[in-house]
């Protein structure tokens, strides 16, 4: 079990949060000495840094944004005597890849894992009333003992360089928002909640943990603030007779109020919005609140100009605004669990999420995601002396993902990989333990899957049986067989996919990536490829086999916007597969989409 609540950091009667976001000092450790040199204390220099945000695009200097090893940061904050006597804590929401923390100078906790919360207990260790400084070292490495897998390799210079074995720009820093929290001693720590929808009767089944014995009050509050519920304990359930559900592009809230008290004491109060929703798998259909439900979105990535994969306020609303546009209804977190701002706007706006752990690069191939389909490499990625390690961590993001991210009305389901190499024997029992922790660490047992990249086929798949839907990332007509011979892709994918009707699982299908690249300065008719054209004729192709089998369930193209990669022969400043350019500008594939998710019903193939 995690040491530390991983509850968004909500402002109430009883809790104190404020953010710490602003200009921090910043300095990069060319040399690796910081530590002897005990900047923990305080960094050198004068340059100041935004957080949230990656550090790498803001410099003129190449030498800044490919570094690899060290960053620190560094600011000084009041902890307000008001919070003496409470617990008080540091909360990041995402450190790339690993940290640690120091107050004072003196070491306060550290986290590996890039892109989830933790929070760092400093009650003791905090001056009340005073000046207290915090010094963040981030380390951005990347290695095949963590996720998302890589290696840092070392030039004849003596710099160190990364080398991702996935397809995005190893952004990193202080990506997302840090607080300041005080807690109660006695305080909510975690809440299961549990859905069952029948017609408009419905069942919230809750267990809430603490820190320490106290009465628990749970109240529900309509959308319109009345109360409509209350209960006692610590676990129970509360039955509603006129629920109003939490449904795709028209989301309900009820606002849940979880008092702890001793006797008239109030000790703790926490607030939160919940969703009423049941998301269940039958045969091929997926259902949500009974009725099947067909996935038309995207795969994302949390990217934009300047502040790199730093949560952007702005660039979320825009994104949410054009995927409504759009006709989309969900995205895929490919290839990581973005911020919280992201689920809680989704909450809001009805949309799904498929919420992945950021265990991308496991596949041995030195630039995976291209050699991936090739069958070039090694074909043993989960059999080396370093697995074990691999897995514990994978096992421990898996637990900080669902943890945070459960009671999100929002996430309907876990994607535990994407393209992994499970086409060797000892990928199964690997895959096994994630299929089976993510089972018991939600209370919802909501849908797992992988997203399967193309030698993950019918034949050749180890793991496929665990998926609760499968989820194939195919690029038909781009990666094989693209240009003129697309008549050809379109056979070969139909063949694929007749292997997999012939297997009769009895399961639904997503299409979790499918695109071409395309570059949206360039127009040609009749097409060529990275053309506009061309993007829209390997749409058309994938769509025509997607709409002749039942069993696809959902549509994700690949990818929602332009996107950052390392720089190389196969990236034009970045992956062009986007729907939308980087600066969220539409390319001719937009109004595509458009025209074919505005005329698709949500239950479309429902009745099959
Ligand atoms: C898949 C990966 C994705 C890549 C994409 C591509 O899942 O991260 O960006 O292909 O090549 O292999 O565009």
């Amino acid at each position: 079990m995690l040491e530390y609540s991983l509850l968004y950091p909500e402002y109430s009667e009883t809790r104190l949060s404020q953010k710490l976001d602003g200009m921090w000092r910043f300095a990069i450790d060319w040399n690796g000495e910081g530590g002897i040199l005990n900047w923990c204390a305080g960094i050198p220099g004068h340059d100041t840094i935004p957080v949230p945000a990656s550090f790498q695009d803001f410099y003129t200097e190449k030498s800044i944004r490919e570094f690899t090893g060290d960053v620190w940061y560094e600011r000084d904050i009041i902890v307000p005597a008001a919070m003496e006597g409470d617990r008080v804590y540091l909360r990041f929401g995402a450190t790339t890849h690993r940290a640690t923390v120091y107050l004072n100078g003196v070491k306060a906790g550290e986290h590996e894992g890039g892109y989830l919360p933790f929070m760092v207990d400093i009650t003791t260790m905090a001056v009340y009333g005073k000046k207290n400084k915090v010094v963040v070292v981030v380390n951005n490495e990347l290695n095949e003992t963590n996720i998302p897998c890589g290696m840092t390799i070392t030039l004849g210079n003596g710099r160190k360089m990364s080398k991702p074995y996935f397809d995005f720009y190893n952004y990193s820093g202080l990506q997302r928002s840090v607080y300041l929290l005080s807690l109660p001693k006695i305080a909510v720590e975690d809440v299961d909640l549990s859905y069952a929808v029948d017609g408009e009767h419905a069942e919230i089944t809750y267990s809430i943990r603490t820190t320490g014995d106290a009465d628990v009050v749970l109240s529900l509050f309509d959308e319109d603030g009345k109360k409509e519920a209350s209960s006692k304990g610590g676990s129970g359930v509360i039955k509603l007779e006129n629920a109003h559900l939490w449904q795709v592009g028209n989301a309900y809230l009820y606002t849940l109020r979880i008092e702890l008290r001793d006797g008239d004491k109030l000790l703790d109060v926490y607030e939160m919005p919940i969703g009423i929703r049941e998301v269940k798998i039958e045969g091929t259909k997926i259902l949500l609140n009974g009725s099947p439900i067909y996935f038309k979105g995207f795969g994302k990535h949390e990217d934009s100009d300047i502040v790199g994969r730093g949560f952007n306020i702005g660039v979320m609303k825009r994104d949410f605004e054009l995927m409504k546009w759009i006709g989309a209804n969900s995205f895929r977190t490919s290839h990581y669990p973005y911020d919280e701002e992201i689920y809680r706007e989704a909450d809001r706006e009805g949309f799904m999420i498929i919420d992945e752990v950021p265990a991308v690069g496991l596949f041995e191939s030195l630039s995976n995601f291209l050699d991936a389909g090739t069958g070039k490499g090694a074909k043993s990625f989960f059999s080396k002396p370093t697995t074990p390690i691999l897995l514990e961590k994978h096992l421990k993001a898996i637990e900080e993902m669902i943890v945070r991210d459960k009671n999100h009305p929002s996430v309907v389901a876990w994607s535990l990989l994407n393209e992994p190499e499970s086409t060797d024997e000892n990928s199964l029992p690997y895959f096994e333990k994630l299929f089976e922790a993510a089972k018991r660490f939600d209370p919802q047992h909501r849908p797992r899957t992988f997203a399967m990249e193309v030698s993950s086929s019918p034949e050749r798949c180890k793991c496929y049986h665990l998926s609760d839907f499968i989820a194939l990332n195919r690029y038909y007509g781009w990666y094989i067989l693209g240009g003129y011979e697309i008549s050809d892709a379109e056979a070969k994918f139909v063949a694929e996919m007749e292997k997999w009707k012939a297997l009769n699982l009895g399961k639904p299908f997503i299409f979790s990536e499918y695109g071409a690249d395309t570059l949206s300065s360039e127009h040609k008719l009749p097409s060529v490829m990275w053309t506009q054209e061309y993007q829209i004729e390997v749409f058309e192709m994938l769509h025509r086999v997607f709409d002749s089998y039942d069993f696809v369930r959902g549509e994700q193209a690949w990818a929602f916007a332009d996107f950052q990669t390392t720089e190389g022969l196969m990236r034009v400043n970045g992956n062009k597969k986007g729907i939308f350019t980087r600066q969220r500008q539409p390319k001719d594939i937009a109004f595509v989409l458009k025209k074919r998710w505005e005329s698709m019903p949500l239950d479309y193939k429902g009745d099959r």
